[in-house]
């Protein structure tokens, strides 16, 4: 063998570099943390230093926020796969979301990942999504690299909490290895990370450093083809592409495979287009080897957790669990008086086939039939999960009503179970009583209470019934100094009666325009959502009353002019401006006899029953 090469000395460069080229070390990582602690902020630092280092292109802010609602809102909705060359190592990112809404995806995108950087805010420190997210890639055996972020900010404190990860790995059981840590600081924000935060650095080395040298390569295992889909992106050119890390073997462009189902079923299949990941894009290829992180299509009828197999011996892996669905919410057509002004898709075949498309690509969500055409009950994973499907719904031109959201009640050992959370808030003190009182009244018990740096910090269990509404009422309360979090814990016990919403109602008497003259001269009677000018019809809900029941007004009554004097007492009206309710604060504010109706241009509330005397007929017939 070796005589060859002597001979042909030429053949040693060209082998030894196509096997280098083929086999660069890799290193798999996902960017775990709680919610807003700057994980994305980091990837794009990465990316940044990463790119600068060849072609110095340019990049925007959060390049990788990258749908119109994840900027809006400046949240991570979907993980996304990105990667760097860093030295002679190809670094596979996943940057995930952090809001507790989507702690499945985390869950499952660590199936692709050797290590994962947790990222913890210098001030904050371990919050309830820290934990949860760390514990599932402990259980998974990864090795982490903890990056104590934002030290910048003004009363950090890098020190207590690096301590407090340190016991949060350990109360989670963290083996050995896991528990020998090391540790980063910096300020994603600043684009630094460094040995120590009291010495800025002027870049982000250290922590590529440390990835290179603490999470170990991705193992090349030998044999057939094993890949797990993990994950999944959605092109409207191609549809479905498929996502997942090459656990053993070679991927190959036109490959016939194997799809191996969750239930062992198996259908032959073949790889069409194949793509790995570089910088932001994907890039086209035509193999990829154990270890690395691809995409494809080709693949029809494939979920999350199948396995792509050899053709011939396939071999799955084991399946992995899909978070179950915590809330459910009915979506019915909107049948108000005025459907059909700003929508384009208002049918109920138009609704139902939006759902059953967003089933494909949306892993947390469900949908049942109910006995009308018209309504569905869609489970999902949350407020935000639902809200961020019906937000995108209303922007693609549909038009839609949601009732009350609901919390799922099991039955376990004949006892009936609801969902109860664990709710983090930090607060200045002076607001800490009234806290206490609102969290209490919602049947949540306080487990901590301790000063952080100059604020409060709470810990409750409440249950998820609860905690509709509650965000707004603490904002509220404390001029929006609070910051809370909340993560869901288990199915326990049923606490018993959460009191609903104290206020009543304001509710239209007519179909018309409100009025100054007429709303200026019902403020005694509370709040109201509307101002002069807008449409509102009868049932809708226009006001918030300032007693406990509701209450029918008449906001379309202009004042009868009998002289020129009139006009002039207009000018004397103050109205207070109205109050705008954002798409989650109405789907927390309604009650069961209402829904949230939705249109591309408007929110508004209304009573399910709009009749004023068939409502009361009805309530009638319920207490009886
Ligand atoms: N002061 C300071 N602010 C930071 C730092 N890193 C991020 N931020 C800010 O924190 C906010 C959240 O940052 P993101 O990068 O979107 O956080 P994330 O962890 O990706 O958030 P989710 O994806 O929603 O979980 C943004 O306003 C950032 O500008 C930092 O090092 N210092
Ligand atoms: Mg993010």
């Amino acid at each position: 063998m070796w005589n060859i090469f002597r001979i042909f000395p030429d053949l040693i460069l060209i082998t030894f570099a196509t096997l280098f080229s083929s086999m660069k070390k890799i290193r798999n990582i996902a960017i775990i943390a709680h919610v807003d602690h700057g994980k994305t902020t980091l990837v794009d630092k990465i990316l940044h230093q990463c790119q600068l280092f060849r072609e110095n292109q340019e990049t925007g802010e959060l390049i990788l926020d990258n749908n119109d609602l994840e900027r809006e809102r400046g949240i991570t909705i979907l993980a996304k796969n990105v990667s760097v060359n860093y030295k002679d190592t190809k670094i596979n990112i996943i940057d995930t979301p952090g809001h507790a809404d989507f702690g499945g995806e985390v869950e499952r995108v660590l199936n692709m990942a050797d290590g994962v950087l947790l990222l913890v805010d210098a001030f904050e420190g371990p919050m309830p999504q820290t934990r949860f997210v760390l514990q599932k890639a402990l259980e998974q055996g990864l090795k982490a690299i903890v990056v104590i972020n934002k030290v910048d900010k003004p009363n950090c404190r890098p020190d207590e909490v690096h301590d407090h990860v340190f016991e949060l790995f350990f109360n989670l059981n963290a083996n050995e290895d896991q528990l020998n840590f090391p540790t980063v600081y910096g300020s994603s924000k600043q684009g630094w990370m460094g040995k120590d935060w009291k010495t800025p650095v002027k870049d982000i080395l250290y922590l590529l450093d440390s990835i290179v040298e603490h999470i170990p390569a991705a193992p090349m295992r030998e044999g057939t083809l094993q890949l797990q889909i993990t994950s999944l992106d959605y092109s409207s050119f191609i549809g479905r592409i498929a996502v997942g890390r090459v656990f053993r073997g070679e991927i190959k462009e036109n490959m016939p495979v194997s799809l191996v189902k969750r239930d062992g079923k198996i259908l032959k299949s073949r790889i069409k287009e194949l793509f790995t990941f570089e910088g932001l894009v994907k890039k086209k290829t035509d193999s990829v080897l154990a270890g690395d992180i691809c995409a494809f299509t080709g693949i029809e009828g494939f979920d999350i957790g199948d396995t792509i197999a050899d053709f011939e011996n396939p071999e799955g892996l084991k399946p992995i669990a899909i978070d179950e669905p915590t809330m459910s919410m009915l979506f019915t057509i909107n049948n108000s008086p005025f459907f059909g002004r700003d929508g384009k898709f208002v049918t109920s075949r138009h609704v139902k086939e939006r759902l059953e498309r967003e089933l494909e690509k949306n892993l947390a969500l469900r949908m049942e039939e109910t006995n009308s055409p018209d309504s569905f009950i869609v489970y999902g994973r949350g407020i935000l999960h639902l809200s961020i499907l019906i937000e995108t719904m209303r922007r693609e031109g549909y038009e839609l009503q949601v009732g009350q959201p609901k919390v799922i009640v099991k039955e376990i050992e004949g006892v009936k179970h609801e969902p109860v959370e664990v709710l983090t808030v930090n607060t200045p003190q002076e607001y800490s009583g009234r806290i206490i009182e609102l969290v209490s009244q919602r049947k949540g018990e306080m487990l901590v209470m301790e000063p952080k740096g100059d604020m409060i910090h709470m810990e409750f269990d409440i249950p998820s019934r609860g905690l509709i509404g509650l965000r707004n009422a603490i904002l509220t309360a404390t001029a929006g100094e609070a910051i809370m979090a909340h993560r869901f814990k288990a199915f326990e016990a049923w606490k018993g009666n959460i009191p609903g919403r104290i206020s009543g109602v304001l509710i239209s008497k007519e179909k018309g325009t409100a009025v100054a003259y007429s709303i200026d001269k019902l403020q005694d009677r509370g709040s109201f959502f509307v101002e002069p000018g807008d449409e509102i019809y009868t049932g809708q809900v226009i006001g918030q009353h300032i007693r406990p029941d509701d209450l029918v007004i008449n906001l379309c009554t202009e004042k009868k002019l009998t002289n020129m004097r009139a006009s002039g007492s207009e000018e004397k009206m103050k109205i207070a401006p109205k109050t705008k309710f954002s798409l989650e604060e109405a789907m927390e504010y309604i009650q069961e006899d209402e829904y949230v109706e939705i249109t591309p241009k408007h929110i508004r509330m209304r009573k399910i029953i709009l009749d004023e005397h068939e409502r009361k007929r009805k309530e009638k017939q319920v207490e009886a």
